[in-house]
């Protein structure tokens, strides 16, 4: 059509032949951008990241054709709050964010600026595919109606998501604020208090599971695995452990084939490898390590399929993808798995101290990788300090879009590359129990415990009733506590950290 008005109008032709080479063009300052966060991926878990035990060319994919940070950090060690950081910008502890239930409401006001909304306000159509957890509904939720507010009023056009981790009922997908393949018939009932009358659960039928559980996750069953709260109904909309990789999968590929020709943006964000580990039978016994180790390849499988789905319509080349974990790995986190006893030669910390839950760094210190082939150059790597936290700003500094100033910064010179050796100059993070610790240039400061908080053995939870400093730069293992030779810098430090809250 355009061509034929070129040729019989050759004075208004050649703009608009212009127009559709320039099309071709790519934009950076709107490129599509896909941020990838597995749930409870450790630093180590990943071959780049120096795992030999266990193979991810997947995840190292995005490092290798782009920039793999040494001091890339999320901002809790459990899920809910890293992830309010990530899509706000805000410290979650600033909101009391803390493991939220499937049936908690949603925790993010709705007047609040999101990553997803700052990219609308650049034309972006904007997803969120996977684990959400981050509340739905106004608290007095009911599964069988719209659910409202929920991902849409967080800035998703299009939502595919579970409530909130695959071990908590309801274990149903919800799709645009309302239960996937939901049998009207057949209503859903949810509940953290107590169970629907006559219904098994892993504490009364044991011989219903496919796996025990090893602390709570006694409750309800559904698929043959017991979960953390009770629910009855819905028989139709239940999801299989063992195709939800599959279900996310197609979901963000159909997303990004039907938004290739405007700017996207895509949180794909895996349930991998968080309890319960039920990967895809393509992938049972693949690691060696049991089903911890399955699931990891199940997820870096997805991570590669979808990176091809990327190249094959042309589109990689423009495309940021982001890839991180919410927080550090854990290994029995409540079902006999044999992650312990399989787990071999393999450090899921990697060289770090501490996991999920905990106060040392491997809670929150995490696997960050970012390409962009039309911006960054493959195979670098980044000293510079960047937290999930500033991936708002950052990127709204790349789209052009102004945002009133939070916690995020905009380092977008660290996360394409250019900065790649400072970025931050200090950074928040938390444990569980709304325990805090500061990173600022080589130390990180532990003070004295606040609460206990939860943490699961064989880690360690670092909270000490005496402070902690660590010199990170010349021990990243956090073996030498030295506070006791620093008492000026622990000073500083504590008085720094205080004044944040
Ligand atoms: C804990 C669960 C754990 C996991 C975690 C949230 C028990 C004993 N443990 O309460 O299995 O679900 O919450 O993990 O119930 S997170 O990665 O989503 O933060
Ligand atoms: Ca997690």
């Amino acid at each position: 059509m355009k061509k034929k008005l070129a040729i019989l109008l050759p004075v208004f032709g050649l703009p608009i032949l212009q127009a559709d080479l320039s099309a071709k063009k790519i934009d950076k300052t709107k490129p599509n951008i896909v941020v990838i966060l597995a749930d409870d991926l450790g630093y180590g878990d990943v071959s780049i990241n120096g795992s030999t035990t266990i193979q991810t060319p997947g995840f190292d994919r995005i490092a290798e054709e782009g920039l793999r940070f040494n001091n890339g950090y999320a901002a809790s060690a459990t899920s809910t709050p890293s992830r309010y950081a990530m899509l706000t910008g805000v410290y979650p502890w600033r909101a009391n964010a803390q493991v939220l239930q499937g049936n908690a409401p949603l925790l993010i006001p709705t007047d609040c600026m999101t990553l997803p909304k700052m990219l609308k306000q650049a034309g972006y159509k904007t997803a969120v595919v996977g684990k959400w957890h981050l509340g739905l509904g106004d608290g007095n939720i009911d599964w069988n109606a719209s659910i409202t507010p929920g991902a849409k009023e967080v800035g998703f056009d299009y939502s595919y998501i579970t409530a909130a981790t695959n071990d908590r009922v309801p274990t149903v997908y919800v799709e645009n604020g309302s239960v996937a393949n939901l049998d009207p018939s057949d209503p859903i009932e949810v509940s953290y208090r107590k169970n629907f009358e006559g219904e098994p659960t892993g504490k009364t039928h044991p011989n219903l599971l496919k796996v025990q559980p090893s602390h709570g996750h006694n409750q309800s069953i559904t698929n043959g695995i017991s979960r953390i709260g009770y629910m009855r109904g819905g028989k139709s909309a239940l999801w299989v452990d063992e195709n939800m990789a599959d279900d996310f999968l197609e979901r963000a590929e159909e997303f990004v084939s039907e938004s290739q020709n405007e700017p996207f943006f895509l949180y794909y964000a895996l349930h991998q490898p968080h309890v319960p580990r039920i990967p895809n039978g393509r992938f049972v016994g693949k690691s060696g390590m049991g089903s911890r180790g399955d699931a990891i390849l199940e997820a870096d499988w997805c991570v590669n399929e979808l990176l091809n789905h990327l190249d094959s319509l042309g589109l990689a080349e423009n495309t940021i993808v982001i890839f991180s974990s919410d927080n550090g790995p854990v290994l029995d986190d409540g079902y006999e798995d044999k992650a312990i006893t399989l787990l071999g030669d393999h450090k899921p910390a990697g060289h770090l101290r501490g996991g999920k839950y905990s106060s040392y760094d491997a809670g929150t210190h995490v696997p960050f990788f970012v390409k962009w082939p039309a911006q960054i150059k493959e195979g670098r790597e980044s000293d510079a300090l960047i937290g999930q936290i500033d991936i708002m700003a950052s990127l709204a500094s790349i789209v052009g879009v102004s945002i009133d100033k939070k916690d995020g910064e905009n380092q977008s010179k660290a996360l394409i590359g250019k900065d790649r050796k400072v970025g931050r100059t200090e950074l928040v993070l938390e444990a569980t129990g709304y325990n805090i610790v500061l990173r600022q240039d080589e130390w990180i400061y532990i003070p004295p415990m606040v609460h206990a908080g939860y943490c699961v053995p064989p880690t360690e939870p670092g909270r000490m009733k005496k402070a902690q400093l660590f010199n990170i730069e010349q021990d990243p293992e956090q073996k030498y506590n030295v506070a006791e030779q620093h008492p000026e810098i622990v000073k500083q430090l504590d008085e720094r950290l205080k004044t944040y809250k």
